[in-house]
């Protein structure tokens, strides 16, 4: 055996051996998740919003234009450099200026960037448009948690911290071996919850560092920063649960910080606000109980001079 042969047989086993990897770690795989990642995802996440739907139909559009650009251009190239070449004895050209062709590759390239830029600009104006919104939620964004708080609309003054499952970190901290659930990592105590159908406008700020709220699925992405207000819209076609994760790099725990939205029909949504309100007044009254307690505390203290 040669020293070649030898070398390909040693690529050919850690091949094998990557691939054998490979298929042990699929017995724990976990399955697609609705609204979230899918296994082995190629394309972009299923849309829940016509935005998302929008980008996604550009996003080929694009993709489709440049294949058929990048074709037409190797095409010819490669013919030409084939079918013309010295030894079957082609001269070059010597010509200098060309008029024409110098008006058709100036014009060409510019109607083509005008047939993309129409429908391009026409979503990125659809995606700024938060006037007219049903809902106001405030996105706050911390090391690592988020905050909502429900502005205006259904819900008004609701407000509550959403952070990541404790099983989940527990098992992140060990590794993750073994079978992990399908929304692992994507599992919050408390989602963000919104009415299908209506126009939910998200203001996004930051308390400490630069966090971006994104959710795939609503084709939205918008980054927090501390001291500014930004916002983004989205209005959910159909209900269930959306996955997201913050998306600017945040700190040691930005993996930690996942968006889980629950889409709810319109009465079930009514419902879950009445249950909050519900709720509301007696975390306030403890609140303000704790509060009491701790100035009575303060008061007893010996005075420090
Ligand atoms: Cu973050």
């Amino acid at each position: 055996m040669n020293m070649l042969s030898q070398h390909w047989n040693k690529i050919a086993y850690s091949c094998a051996a990557a691939f054998a990897g490979l298929s042990s770690a699929a017995a724990y795989a976990v399955n697609d998740l609705p609204g979230g990642p899918s296994v082995r995802q190629l394309n972009l996440h299923a849309p829940a919003t016509k935005l998302a739907e929008e980008q996604i139909y550009l996003h080929w559009f694009m993709m489709i234009i440049c294949l058929v650009i990048f074709v037409a251009v190797f095409g010819v190239m490669f013919y030409s450099i084939w079918k013309h070449r010295k030894s079957l004895g082609h001269k070059p050209a010597t010509f200098h200026e060309s008029v024409k062709v110098e008006i058709a590759w100036t014009l060409v390239p510019f109607i083509i960037v005008i047939f993309m830029a129409i429908p391009a600009t026409k979503t990125v104006i659809a995606q700024k448009d938060t006037s007219n919104a049903d809902l106001t939620i405030k996105a706050t964004g911390y090391q690592w948690r988020w905050g909502y708080d429900y502005l205006k609309g259904e819900g008004e003054g609701i407000s509550y911290i959403s952070s990541l499952d404790n099983e989940h970190r527990v098992l992140s901290n060990s590794g993750a071996k073994g079978a992990t659930p399908d929304d692992y990592l994507l599992k919050v105590d408390n989602p963000l919850v919104v009415p299908v159908g209506k126009k939910i406008r998200i203001i996004t700020t930051s308390s400490d560092v630069i966090h971006a709220f994104a959710v795939p699925s609503f084709g939205i992405k918008q980054d927090a920063i501390p001291g500014f207000v930004r916002d983004t819209h989205f209005r959910a076609e159909r209900t269930g649960d959306f996955y997201g994760q913050c998306q600017e790099l945040c700190g040691k725990e930005h993996a930690y910080m996942p968006i889980h939205v629950k889409v709810l029909s319109e009465a079930d949504f009514a419902a879950w606000v009445q249950k909050k309100k519900s709720q509301a007044p007696a975390a306030e009254d403890k609140k303000t109980a704790a509060a009491g307690t701790e100035q009575v505390a303060q008061a007893a203290a010996p005075v420090q001079k």
